[in-house]
This record gives C-alpha cells, structure tokens and sequence, in this order.
C-alpha cells in the first residue's frame, strides 16, 4: 500500500543521522583498546563485520570471548572498555568529529516545518545520543529519545520502537521509521512500523527484504516524487 503521509517519523541514529561508525565508535574502540594496553585494533572491515552485533558492549563481549579471555572475566572487562570508549565518543562529539549525514538534516526540517512529530530509536548509549542530539540537531528536535539503555533487549528486538510508539501515543501504522541496517529494519518491521532504508557504505548489499523502500542516501529520498512515500515531507499529514 502507497502510504502518503504519516503523524511521525523515527530516526535511527548511528549510520541513518549520523555516518558515525567507521570514523566514530571505530577509533573510539581502538583507542580503549590501546588505553588498556590491549593489541586489539578493529580495522574497516573487521568492524564492518562486527556490527552484526547491536551494541557496543555487547559487541565487546563476545570480541573478547573469541579471543580467549577467561569467561569470568569478559563481563567486567567489557562493561570498563565500553565506559571508556563511551567518554572518548562523547569528547569526538564535543569536539565535532561526528557529522550529520548529507541531507538529513534538511529532511528534518522540512518534516517539522510540515507538522510531522520526529523521534529517535537507537541501540546507541544515551551518555553520547543525547549530547549528540543536541550539538548536531537541537535538544527540542526529537521530544522522544529511546537509546539502549532504555529498553531490556537491543536491535533487531523491536522493544526500542514499541517504547517510541508507546511515548508517541501513536499505533505503529501511524509512523514511518527510517533506518541504514537490516538489523535495525528487523527491529522497525517487528514492531510493526515501515521503515525506510538509507543504506551506506557498511551495510549497503544487506538484506533489505520488507523496507518501503531503500535509497543510497537522503538527497534521493528526499526527491523521490514517484516510490512509496513520494517525497515524504511533501506529503506529510499535520500535526494531530
Ligand atoms: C548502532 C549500534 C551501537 C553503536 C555503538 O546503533 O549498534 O551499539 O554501534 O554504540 P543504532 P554503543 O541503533 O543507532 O544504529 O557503544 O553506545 O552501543
Ligand atoms: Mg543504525
């Protein structure tokens, strides 16, 4: 069904708002890693590989496992990597290491200005989503802000959308979600919502079977008069 306006739209944030992976959480990875001594250095495509795993503490866990940490141990040791490279993401942050990717942020004006209600639901630690948020878009641009650490179960688990619907007071059908990842389009689908693909370069080529549609970036999406959602901010309902 060719939907043509919606009450709101979510965000994901990492890879969709942001290109933050391979220059952002990459590096700040790596230097933990060298703060604690550690020979570990993720390169682009060992982390492209690993990001098949939500989470940044998550993803360290079982870093650690495969490379023979005792058991005991992993917890704790990822749960103090993971802090540390959660401060030096939130520094790259402050500091304007992470950039919006091209055109979103004109997306998202043209979706307020048009009445749309705008969310964010990402895997992401609030500690870095917030100031994030706020130095990249504006602290009142998303009334609802659902990161990892809101919710008992991450990406592709659809638990972060179903708290936005729940914030929104909105049913899924009623929202758009735009994401970059199959992992994050399982977690949009299983909620119930569409959900719009604007790949990148990591995970361009994934599975994006059930996606309203799929765009190699917000320039077309935002043009795009003829697919689906036909220029979305175009068309979009005002506010209820
Ligand atoms: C992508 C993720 C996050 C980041 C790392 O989140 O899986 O875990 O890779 O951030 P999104 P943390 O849902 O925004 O695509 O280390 O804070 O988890
Ligand atoms: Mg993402």
């Amino acid at each position: 069904m060719s939907r043509e306006d919606w009450a709101a739209v979510v965000f994901d944030v990492d890879g969709t708002l942001v290109d933050s992976e391979r220059d952002g959480h990459r590096l700040a990875f790596n230097a933990a890693f060298a703060s604690a001594g550690l020979p570990y250095r993720w390169d682009v495509a060992e982390y492209g590989d690993l990001l098949g795993v939500a989470g940044g503490r998550e993803r360290l866990t079982g870093y650690l496992e495969s490379k023979g940490h005792p058991p005991e141990q992993v917890a704790q040791f990822a749960a103090a990597l993971h802090a540390d490279k959660t401060r030096r993401l939130r520094w790259m942050v402050a500091q304007g290491a992470i950039s919006p990717r091209p055109g979103v942020r004109e997306l998202i004006l043209d979706l307020a200005l048009a009445g749309v209600r705008l969310a964010v639901a990402t895997t992401g630690s609030r500690e870095w989503v917030a100031p994030l948020l706020g130095k990249l878009f504006g602290a009142t641009t998303f009334p609802v802000v659902v990161t990892g650490d809101d919710v008992p179960a991450k990406k592709p688990d659809p638990a972060a959308y179903l708290k936005v619907l729940t914030e929104l007071g909105l049913p899924a059908a009623d929202v758009l979600a735009v994401e970059d990842s199959a992992v994050g389009l399982r977690a949009a689908l299983a909620a119930g919502l569409d959900c719009v693909v604007v790949a990148n370069d990591y995970t361009r080529g994934q599975d994006f079977t059930g996606a309203l549609a799929v765009y190699p970036g917000f320039a077309r999406f935002r043009s795009d008069r003829s697919g689906p959602v036909r220029g979305l901010s175009v068309f979009a309902r005002s506010a209820r």
